[in-house]
């Protein structure tokens, strides 16, 4: 990507050209994905989970038209402010929102190719988009696993929501050649739940056995196939199996009831499942996603160490 395309955020390049640890952090999730004003609380904390553990953050958008990796708090805050009315920008979206100068906030596939083009090589987030319940119809696959399959980043996540087809991206990620590791577990999980009845065909328990697996992949694997890291969501913040097949079940009902397709299929169901389960939803996402960025911390950490 050319530089005037492109802006680092001068502590991510200083971090970049020293070969310390860099993790990438999506926008979209902050912007269409929680609520105002406890996303902007989200965005800043995950940046200091990430320091915590002794690396650096990029938080990744596209301001006026340039992709920025690295936000000030300032940008931040635009981001997270809801009157500024931020685009859900997938990678599709990237030519249009550059030409035409706008305001917008990263999807996992958006991210992972703005990560790539700035040397980043590690990304953590909430779920990824996958297969869409019923796609045989509709053809709704998120360009996440596109992405996925010809970008050579990892992505530390807690799987995907059983809105989605989980079987089928499964099936999907394997036919990307995209290797799926279980961190700390045997099974895929679904989001808020821990497990989705799914095996994960690879299983590690450290950061440093992700990242070895991780270096040698990208070192002696052909392709540019990415890496999915799943993280369960911790224990404590598990989602109640009833009460998480009753939301999945009210939203289901209500995409099919108002008709939503497109993009903003997955925003609407995560505020119907936010105002449905009265927050508790909110907290299962929120520490799921600080879970997944101290993770991705740790294996950038132990990737930098590794080279
Ligand atoms: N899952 C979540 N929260 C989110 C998203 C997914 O729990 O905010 C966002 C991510 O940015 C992801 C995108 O990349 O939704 C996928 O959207 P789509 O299915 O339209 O590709
Ligand atoms: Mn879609």
């Amino acid at each position: 990507m050319a530089e005037s395309q492109l802006r680092v955020g001068d502590e991510v390049a200083e971090a970049l050209a020293e070969g310390r640890a860099v993790v990438a952090l999506e926008s979209t999730l902050l912007s269409h994905g929680l609520p105002a004003p406890s996303n902007l609380d989200v965005g800043r904390e995950l940046e200091r989970i990430v320091r915590e553990q002794g690396a650096v953050p990029a938080t990744i958008a596209v301001l006026d038209g340039r992709a920025v990796a690295g936000l000030t708090d300032a940008e931040l805050q635009r981001v997270c402010d809801p009157a500024n009315k931020l685009v859900k920008l997938s990678r599709r979206d990237l030519g249009p929102a550059y030409a035409l100068g706008v305001d917008g906030a990263t999807t996992v596939a958006s991210t992972a190719a703005i990560a790539d083009a700035a040397g980043i090589g590690v990304f953590g987030t909430g779920g990824l988009g996958g297969v869409h319940r019923g796609a045989q119809e509709s053809w709704d696959v998120s360009a996440d696993l596109g992405v996925l399959a010809e970008t050579p980043v990892t992505v530390v996540c807690s799987g995907v929501k059983s809105i989605l087809d989980i079987p089928a991206t499964l099936e999907l990620l394997e036919t990307s050649s995209v290797p799926v590791l279980g961190y700390g577990t045997d099974r895929f999980p679904a989001f808020y739940l821990r497990d989705s009845g799914l095996d994960v065909p690879w299983r590690v328990d450290s950061a440093k056995d992700a990242a070895a697996v991780i270096g040698t992949h990208r070192a002696h694997v052909p392709g540019r196939a990415g890496v999915l890291l799943v993280n369960p969501i911790p224990v404590e913040h598990e989602m109640d199996r009833d009460l998480h097949d009753r939301l999945l079940a009210g939203g289901l009902a209500k995409l099919e009831r108002e008709d939503v397709h497109g993009k903003d299929v997955t925003p609407a169901l995560l505020e119907y499942f936010h105002t449905a389960s009265e927050g508790v939803s909110l907290t299962a996402n929120t520490e799921l996603v600080k879970s997944n960025v101290r993770v991705a911390a740790e294996v950038a950490v132990a990737l930098a160490d590794r080279a």
